[in-house]
């Protein structure tokens, strides 16, 4: 545990067993983390599956927190909400899932561990991951990408449109 408060992003993700109630299960989910303040949530996404498996569409979010855990220690915390919604750890890489949630920024932190990776790969990859984080964030700026309003929408990906 860490004494001070650090600035964390999260992005949602599901495409299984009623998505867009998953998100807001999961918005409260992550308001309910020890030592961890829920500060803003986006709208709700639809977006195309990106990975190549036929799969349903997803539904795609982002949440900004505030927290006294480590980048681990969230992680964990995560990772424990993801289970207990049914994520079965066994899943496809590509395929469908009742919960992702991804660690995308944590304070100006660079990690590269074998199970985490901040600032997350996705977030200059894929905009179901960026479109969601510049609602709620677009000043932010993240280490090796600059300022995430700044970054280019990636024009030959899945569409992605706001529903909520
Ligand atoms: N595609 C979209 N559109 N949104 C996701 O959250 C998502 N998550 C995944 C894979 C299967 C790679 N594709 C996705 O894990």
């Amino acid at each position: 545990m860490t004494e001070r408060w650090y600035p964390a992003y999260v992005g949602l993700g599901s495409n299984l067993q009623e998505p867009e109630r998953q998100l807001e299960d999961a918005f409260e989910l992550l308001a309910g983390i020890l030592r961890t303040r829920l500060i803003k949530k986006s709208s709700l996404y639809r977006s195309a599956p990106f990975g190549g498996v036929e799969q349903p569409d997803f539904v795609n979010a982002a949440a900004a927190l505030m927290t006294r855990l480590s980048a681990a220690e969230l992680l964990i915390e995560l990772q424990r909400i993801e289970n207990e919604r049914g994520r079965e750890r066994g899943d496809v890489q590509w395929g469908p899932r009742v919960l992702d949630l991804d660690l995308l920024v944590y304070s100006n932190q660079k990690i590269n561990d074998h199970d985490l990776i901040v600032p997350h790969p996705g977030i200059g990859e894929r905009n179901f991951v960026l479109l969601p984080l510049g609602e709620i964030a677009p000043d932010l700026v993240i280490p090796g990408l600059g300022r995430v309003a700044s970054i280019p929408v990636n024009t030959d990906e899945p569409s992605i449109s706001r529903i909520a």
